[in-house]
């Protein structure tokens, strides 16, 4: 696996949202701080650390989970989303018959990823053949065509001809009809000097390659940004493939800085055999490095044990008599749920139950969905003190919701109803008791 530091440091994090009793504002600036940390020890740009985290934590703190979501999965996806975002999109080399130049500076991978790149290619079930357009060293000719030998495709090559645009244009010649995807090495330098620009012009020119590949050595950390930029401006390039993600803990800075250029990231490097090679994909990258799949079972069992926690919670709230219209809402899907109100309304003396009647308990599952719509369309000081709410305001809040006067009365009914019978019950110790019990939770 690769990136394992900033792997367990991020699944280490997301644990801690997935066991927390409470997702509130300090534990998500807590989290936020962790994956700062982390990131930045992976070597990722300071300022796209900055901008990831002020993202994450606006939205874990702003934004609702979706229905059927909870706060903590909701968390949990957010920081996933920002994440996958910063590794920028995603292309995948089309499965088809074409031609593909490696470009590069020295030694950053260029001809083993030819091999890896033909094996899969092969797998894929497509003829791959390799070219060996490197005719600077001497040593790039044997060292491609034992790669050759190794994944089994054909190989050209002269290691007598020191022209490569001819080189490569026999190549071609050789495999056209016999290869499906042609693999074109080419020599590197040190830097992008004049002299491989004009080089790789002018094997583009002989070769007209549908793809042409930057290999970037992932080590070189947030370089990787400007080598890949400095590659793109003067040739066009269609894919990034960083290798050495296997030796280095600097990966994150290579991933995301390449990213930002806007040449997508194709392939990754992950070793130095030809199978060590992955296809990159930014979301699929990203949920393996979180161990989405083992966060998932770990919210499952989260969840399961907070519910009782929450209804207790709830319940006791309840009877506080202190609850506003904020908490009915935050509280609506463990009322739909567990329907302590109609626990409640059965132990109620009997002018309260035939009240509560009125309001239709069998019917409550709709009305609570209306009632969040309703309240989605009162203000925050509504919210707090529904008292406020005389004919003007009914009359507003109806048209935001879009439903009838008489729907808003019936919130404000069923909110002031409760209410006032959680103070009955609240003054009523053994009645508080007898409630607790019937709930489940003692006491
Ligand atoms: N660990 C590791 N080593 C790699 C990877 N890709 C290439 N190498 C090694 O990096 C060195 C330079 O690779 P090479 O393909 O010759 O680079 P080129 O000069 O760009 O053609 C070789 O020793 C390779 O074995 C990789 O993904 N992981
Ligand atoms: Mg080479």
């Amino acid at each position: 696996m690769v990136l394992d530091d900033l792997g367990s440091s991020l699944r280490g994090t997301l644990k801690k949202i997935a066991n927390a009793v409470h997702v509130d504002s300090k534990l998500i600036k807590e989290v936020v701080r962790d994956i700062q940390r982390a990131l930045l020890q992976a070597d990722v740009n300071v300022k796209l650390v900055l901008d990831l985290s002020k993202k994450i934590e606006k939205r874990a703190l702003q934004e609702k989970p979706p229905a059927g979501m909870s706060n903590r999965e909701h968390v949990i996806h957010i920081v996933y989303d920002e994440l996958v975002n910063i590794l920028g999109g995603s292309r995948e080399l089309p499965i088809k018959k074409q031609i593909i130049m490696m470009t590069g500076l020295y030694g950053q991978g260029k001809t083993t990823s030819c091999g890896k790149i033909a094996t899969y290619f092969k797998k894929k079930g497509l003829r791959p053949a390799l070219i060996a357009g490197d005719v600077h060293r001497p040593a790039a000719y044997e060292q491609l065509k034992q790669i050759a030998e190794q994944v089994k495709v054909p190989f050209y090559g002269d290691n007598k001809e020191k022209n490569a645009v001819k080189v490569v244009k026999d190549g071609l010649n050789k495999f056209k009809r016999s290869s499906d995807v042609i693999i074109v090495d080419t020599s590197g330098r040190h830097k992008l000097e004049d002299d491989l620009i004009q080089e790789m012009k002018d094997i583009f020119k002989a070769t007209k390659p549908d793809e042409k590949l930057l290999v970037i050595d992932a080590a070189v950390g947030q370089q990787a940004g400007s080598q890949a930029k400095a590659f793109n401006d003067t040739v066009n390039i269609t894919g990034i493939v960083l290798t050495k993600m296997d030796g280095t803990a600097k990966g994150g800075g290579a991933l995301s800085a390449a990213a930002e250029v806007g040449a997508p990231i194709v392939f990754i490097g992950t070793g130095e055999h030809a199978g060590d090679f992955e296809k990159f994909d930014p979301a699929r990258f990203i949920s393996r490095l979180l161990g989405m799949g083992d966060i998932k079972s770990l919210l499952e069992k989260a969840e399961e044990s907070m519910k009782g926690k929450d209804a207790e919670k709830t319940a006791r709230r309840l009877m506080s008599g202190k609850f506003t219209l904020h908490d009915m809402y935050d509280q609506m899907d463990m009322l739909s749920g567990m329907g302590p109100l109609s626990k409640v309304a059965e132990m109620l003396p009997g002018g309260f139950s035939g009240k509560i009647k009125d309001i239709d308990m069998d019917d409550t599952q709709n009305k609570l969905q209306r009632f969040r719509v309703i309240m989605n369309s009162m203000t925050d000081e509504e919210m707090n003190d529904p008292s406020i709410i005389r004919a003007s305001r009914v009359k507003r809040i109806a048209h935001g919701a879009g439903v009838e006067n008489r729907n808003v009365k019936e919130l404000l009914k069923y909110y002031n109803m409760t209410k006032r019978m959680m103070k009955g019950l609240s003054g009523n110790r053994k009645m508080r008791k007898n409630l607790m019990k019937q709930l489940q939770f003692g006491k």
